[in-house]
């Protein structure tokens, strides 16, 4: 089997669907996981909670890096759980010395044209290291964002069903700006596609009843999760009726091995800045007061990245839900 070898860049600890993505990289044979990198606020934190997730996994072989954490502006930071459920009180996992952007510059430099970078958080260690060592541009194999959004859903009643604008990238405004334009070769996962792939009630039972570690990990972190969704919808003015287990970021890893799950289309989309018609009380505003947003806008333009459009979800949902019931080592090929 071709494998893909991958870094996974992640903000880890706030949302629960990166810890699912964690270990579904770890137990899916396609991938060889170079190394797992934190994005976005407390790194070291958040490489804590990769290197348990790792272990629980069965997967300590797959070395964990801290990142960024601080916005190349004064955006806000959001909340979440911050490995609840993951790191018992007072347990401290180890994980690499060097940095993320290292890593990433390194890795990259040594393997040119083998490496796909997937983000599952701010593109920040991508943008540093482009900063870094502009050459990565030309010896990435590919970078696959979950980020953005092309069209936002709005339902037959005309209520609004997904964000207009996306947290990652606004998590990160300069960072995406650079990442956007930097003329690597891109994939756009975009939080509109996402919102098709729900984990299924009959994929939760599968996992709910699983043995296996990584299954019993998943329902622990979903069990904790619901109050904080609501939060988070009311947030960015969603109804919360329309939540679920989202699988974001698992189907964005997804992308790295299987291009059957989503529809993509090849499209130049431009970053822009237009004003927030929505009121943030708790996230993505800026500390300076404005509420100036990024968007991802398509443009009648030659092609930059390959834009997911269209998702299997149920597909998505079964293809997780093996993964994380599988035994521990089924990662390793
Ligand atoms: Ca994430």
């Amino acid at each position: 089997m071709a494998q893909t070898r991958i870094i996974l860049d992640t903000d880890i600890g706030t949302y629960y669907d990166d810890a699912v993505a964690v270990m579904f990289a770890a137990q899916s044979p396609e991938l060889i996981v170079e190394g797992v990198t934190t994005c976005y606020g407390d790194t070291h934190l958040r490489a804590q909670i990769a290197a348990k997730v790792l272990e629980i996994s069965g997967r300590s072989d797959i070395p964990v890096f801290k990142g960024i954490g601080v916005p190349m502006r004064d955006e806000a930071l959001m909340f979440g759980f911050e490995g609840d459920g993951i790191l018992e009180p007072g347990e401290e996992p180890a994980y690499e010395e060097q940095h993320a952007v290292d890593f990433m510059i390194e890795t990259i430099m040594n393997n040119p044209g083998e490496i796909t970078v997937v983000t599952l958080g701010t593109v920040s260690n991508i943008a540093h290291a482009i900063i870094k060592e502009p050459k990565v541009v030309d010896n990435i194999k590919e970078l696959i964002m979950m980020a953005g959004v092309i069209v936002p859903i709005v339902d037959e009643k005309g209520v609004r069903r997904s964000p207009i604008e996306e947290y990652n990238f606004n998590n990160d405004k300069i960072a995406a700006e650079l990442v956007l334009r930097s003329g690597m070769p891109m994939s756009l996962i975009p939080i509109d596609v996402t919102l098709g792939a729900p984990l299924l009630d009959e994929d939760l039972e599968r996992i709910r009843t699983s043995d296996s570690p990584t299954a019993k990990l998943a329902t622990k972190i979903f069990d904790l999760w619901p109050p904080q969704e609501k939060l988070i919808y009311t947030a960015v003015g969603i109804p919360t009726d329309h939540t679920a287990l989202w699988l974001h970021d698992p189907l964005t890893v997804m992308h790295a091995f299987d291009r059957t799950l989503m529809q993509t289309y090849p499209l130049h989309i431009e970053a822009e800045y237009n004003a927030s018609p929505v009121e943030f009380e708790m996230y993505i505003h800026n500390t300076n007061g404005k509420q100036d947003m990024l968007r991802t806008n398509p443009k009648k333009l030659p092609p930059n990245m390959d834009v997911a459009l269209e998702v299997d979800g149920v597909a998505v949902s079964r293809l997780f839900a093996d993964r994380l019931i599988a035994p521990v080592g089924n990662g390793v090929a």
